[in-house]
């Protein structure tokens, strides 16, 4: 019986044409860990400053969590990491590694699961002064072969990525799958 607190429920279930405009998704219920932040059907973790890690043990430490190093693969996704980090970042070198690296070959930038970096979801910092990424070799003569990302004050734009040298420390994202429950 279809009660005044109800009525949408009801004109779904009794409408088979509301059914079909009604994305299967919303009815599921994705889930992350504690400590995980969700967002579409993805759970990433930030880890604290009391964590930085070189880039592998910081691989190592996202695995040890069953995930991995976050992969970035749209526009959306690094607008919302961007937007994150301005929440996270306490200062402008707090960035945060990214599951990204050119230690293979240099200047062939892979992601962890070794496909390549699509040139137009690339989002290297650049400006008039720093072209990133410069393979920087004053910090450490290897160069620099993996990526980090953030941008403290923001700056407009989605081109928050840096490279640095992958010895250095620094905080990480990581990422795995939601769990999806059946609603
Ligand atoms: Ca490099
Ligand atoms: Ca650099």
């Amino acid at each position: 019986v279809c009660s005044c607190c109800h009525s949408f429920i009801c004109h779904f279930y009794s409408t088979p044409f509301f059914t079909i405009s009604v994305p299967t998704y919303p009815n599921n219920v994705a889930q992350c860990a504690e400590d995980w932040e969700l967002h579409g059907t993805k759970c990433y973790y930030f880890s604290p400053r009391s964590a930085k890690l070189p880039w592998k043990e910081s691989r190592k430490m996202c695995q040890r969590l069953k995930g991995d190093l976050v992969k970035i693969e749209s526009r959306e996704e690094q607008e919302f990491l961007g937007g994150k980090l301005q929440t996270e970042m306490i200062h402008e070198e707090d960035k945060f590694w990214i599951g990204l690296t050119d230690s293979e070959a240099e200047g062939q930038w892979v992601w962890t699961n070794g496909s390549p970096l699509n040139s137009s979801l690339a989002f290297w910092f650049g400006n008039d002064d720093n072209k990133e990424p410069d393979n920087w070799t004053v910090e450490d003569p290897e160069g620099e072969d993996c990526a980090r990302m953030g941008q403290k004050p923001f700056i407009e734009g989605l081109k928050w990525w840096y490279d640095r040298s992958c010895q250095k420390k620094q905080r990480s994202i990581c990422e795995k799958t939601a769990k999806i429950l059946q609603a």
